[in-house]
């Protein structure tokens, strides 16, 4: 007969490669030594430290699926997911730091981008000493990206940018601009381009007053007139499939990392249930409270073991989009709901920035909207059920 471990059910640990493992265990570690200590100031205030990129970089977690000749760790989405769960455990805005950085900023040079732009922009990036941004989002365009309005002209030789990009994680504090818009030039069709911090025309405000995310800069992109020379144009790929291309990674990267705050939640109801009395009794030995300790734990086991399976089909090239909208969607909605309930089991000290669980179910409600939100998942799944779109 085998064992029981309540924190991991069908021992998914067993399951990975021993390179795997090792990553999983570093970010683990650099989560709770350099980021856990941060969290509760950061998130209160408000404010992101862009230290944390650097320090990012220098454990080896920006880029982990870009190969080693450009700065990336050369490891498989396997090993990217788990990275994600480790920093989501934290925090899902250091997550997002994270996940722009790799699968929005880095993957798209890396795979659509000149041999030039790849040397010039991959290291840096990699080590944290320049910040991405990646922006497809505008004010009139936001589960509909294809209807966006930033435009493109030729010009000199090059390029001149006009629009706005909106809810642009990063943007107040980046150097790498990845943006995409169409390009007159190409018969409209949406293009990406590189810009960069300081240029005539480009400006990135910070969006204040958010209520979730706090620990993650979100910022505007203004182009004014913004002109670039043909460098600065991706030239691997046209289309809606560019920007669609970077989703399939942060989204399928996000699956594993909602997880990670779930457990976080989950880890701690139970332990809050152990050491709290209520009726002379710990509240964990009450039947309601094991029921939404068992919902947790199994949705849990089946989140990681469905992000497990398709980080194995996309290591071998044989992912469909639409896997990863089933787990982005049912993961995050899930991991939402692991929360609220937590925070719910804490009673009036679930409410308080110590306890944590309320910081997760507020970040959370921004993970199941970006990336595509919950809805428009269940519609691409909707559309592949009966061949019929029900969006547009
Ligand atoms: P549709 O007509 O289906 O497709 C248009 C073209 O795009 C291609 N395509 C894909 N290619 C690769 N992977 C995918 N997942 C793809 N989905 C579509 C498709 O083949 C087609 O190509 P072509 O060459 O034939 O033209 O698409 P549509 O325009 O009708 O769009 C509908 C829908 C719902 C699928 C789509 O618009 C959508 O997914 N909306 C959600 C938008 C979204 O996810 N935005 C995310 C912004 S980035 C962000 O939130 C970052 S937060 C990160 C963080 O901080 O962690
Ligand atoms: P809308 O598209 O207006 O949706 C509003 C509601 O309508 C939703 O409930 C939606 O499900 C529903 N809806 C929409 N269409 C349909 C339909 N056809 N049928 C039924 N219901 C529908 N974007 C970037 O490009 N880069 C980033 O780095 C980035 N970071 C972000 C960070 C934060 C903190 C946030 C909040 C957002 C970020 N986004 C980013 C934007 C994010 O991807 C969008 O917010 C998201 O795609 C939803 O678009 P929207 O906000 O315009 O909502």
């Amino acid at each position: 007969g085998g064992q029981f471990d309540w924190a991991d059910p069908f021992l998914l640990a067993e399951q990975l490669t021993e390179d795997e493992r090792m990553i999983s265990e570093a970010a683990r570690g650099f989560a709770q030594d350099r980021l856990m200590p941060r969290i509760e100031q950061a998130y209160l205030n408000e404010e992101t430290d862009p230290a944390i990129f650097r320090e990012m970089g220098e454990a080896g977690l920006l880029g982990v699926t870009v190969p080693e000749e450009y700065g990336g760790a050369g490891a498989s989405y396997v090993a990217y997911g788990l990275v994600a769960r480790e920093v989501e455990r934290v925090d899902s805005g250091y997550r997002s730091m994270m996940s722009v950085q790799s699968s929005l900023v880095m993957f798209p040079i890396h795979a659509y981008g000149s041999e030039e732009q790849k040397r010039k922009y991959l290291p840096r990036l990699a080590s944290g000493e320049a910040i991405g941004c990646f922006g497809l989002t505008e004010p009139d365009a936001g589960s509909d990206p294809g209807g966006m309005k930033t435009r493109a002209v030729a010009v000199n030789g090059g390029y001149r940018i006009s629009g706005a990009k909106m809810w642009i994680s990063n943007s107040p504090i980046a150097n790498v601009f990845v943006i995409w818009a169409k390009s007159e030039a190409h018969g409209g069709k949406v293009r990406g381009f590189i810009l960069e911090n300081g240029m005539p025309g480009l400006s990135a405000p910070k969006i204040g007053g958010k209520l979730s995310l706090r620990a993650s800069i979100t910022g505007e992109i203004v182009m004014q007139d913004v002109e670039v020379g043909e460098d600065a144009l991706l030239p691997g790929i046209e289309g809606m499939g560019g920007p669609f291309g970077c989703l399939n990674r942060a989204r399928y990267g996000i699956s594993w990392g909602v997880m990670g705050a779930a457990e976080d939640c989950f880890h701690r109801a139970r332990q809050y249930g152990l050491d709290r009395k209520q009726f002379q009794r710990p509240l964990a030995a009450t039947q309601l409270f094991q029921k939404k300790l068992a919902d947790m734990q199994t949705e849990i086991a089946l989140g990681l073991q469905a992000s497990l399976r398709v980080g194995r089909l996309f290591d071998e090239s044989r992912f469909a989009p639409e896997m990863i909208s089933l787990i982005k969607r049912n993961n995050c909605g899930k991991a939402l709901d692991i929360a609220r309930q937590a925070r719910d089991m804490h009673g009036g000290n679930g409410i308080q920035i110590g306890y944590h669980v309320m910081r997760h179910a507020q970040n959370l409600e921004t993970v199941n909207t970006y990336e595509g939100t919950h809805d428009v998942h269940a519609l691409i799944l909707g559309r592949a059920i009966t061949d019929l779109a029900a969006f547009g």
